[in-house]
């Protein structure tokens, strides 16, 4: 048998005004040759009072693909019947959605605050041992992230509601300020909190903050290199990768946006889990 082919695909915010996917069907070309799918967090938002979530349609378009699919979930749908992490390849790949390496889940966000005080909050219910644990942390990041304040209409497509959302996103400028500060700190709080919780892991997958790319952690104190992926999202501007896991082997991969659907473009990063680093 050779070995299974795996995509994982982060933040399709399908049903998301701000998302470039419309309709699951055009994912179809990224599906084409894998057998497994991994969706890591952000697939639909669930959290959005008065408005289907969209997952209905995702899901049976899923079901359909042939591909077994894996649904992660992420603070936009904590509420899914899903993992918030995975371990593939022995754990040498390390796939979540990637709250769990801010303080505040998405300290850029508008919500920074109240997920600042709900977590305060529930830090205080658990020991400062459990808090340290990463398990810990997907599960209260999950309970913090239901039922936040509707503080934008992300269902709209009108170029008023583009608009408005645009003013929203750059003020106040300080959360373009810590959305950099998020983007510059990332591979360095990934390798902190991967070396601690997950050692086994050579390979870490994440989404979360919409910034795509592929950086390596340098070789420290005798622990390996650890190369971090982040697939970036289906939202503009920066879109996104996927990483392709076949046996020891990792590609991330740009997705491509043409003719209405979405394809694999250029292998952007390889890496061979069997080769030391
Ligand atoms: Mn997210």
């Amino acid at each position: 048998m050779p070995d299974p082919v795996i995509r994982i695909f982060s933040d399709l915010h399908y049903g998301d005004a701000r998302s470039r996917l419309h309709d699951p069907a055009a994912l179809a070309p990224l599906l084409r040759g894998a057998d497994e799918v991994v969706l890591n967090g952000d697939t639909v938002d669930t959290q959005i009072p008065g408005r289907p979530s969209g997952w209905d349609e995702v899901a049976g378009f899923f079901a359909k693909s042939g591909a077994r699919t894996a649904y992660l979930t992420g603070n936009h749908d904590p509420d899914l019947d899903g993992p918030a992490e995975l371990e593939l390849a022995g754990g040498r790949v390390w796939v979540t959605h990637g709250d769990v390496f801010y303080e505040a889940i998405a300290p850029w966000s508008h919500h920074a605050v109240e997920l600042r005080r709900r977590l305060a909050e529930l830090r205080a219910g658990v020991s400062p041992a459990e808090w340290a644990r990463v398990e810990t942390r997907l599960r209260l990041n999950r309970v913090a992230s239901v039922a936040l304040p509707g503080l934008l209409d992300v269902t709209r497509r009108s170029a008023m509601a583009r608009a408005a959302r645009l003013a929203r996103t750059l003020f106040p400028p300080t959360r373009i300020l810590a959305m950099a500060r998020a983007w510059r700190d990332t591979p360095a709080l990934v390798g902190a909190v991967a070396r601690a919780e997950r050692p086994a892991a050579r390979v870490v997958v994440l989404g979360h903050s919409h910034y795509p790319g592929v950086w390596t952690v340098p070789r420290m104190e005798g622990k390996p290199g650890l190369t971090v992926v982040n697939t970036g999202s289906f939202a503009r501007p920066f879109g996104g990768l996927f990483v392709e896991l076949t046996g020891e082997r990792v590609r991330v991969v740009r997705i491509v946006e043409a003719g209405g659907e979405f394809r694999p473009g250029r292998v952007v990063a390889e890496r061979d889990l069997g080769r030391a680093s």
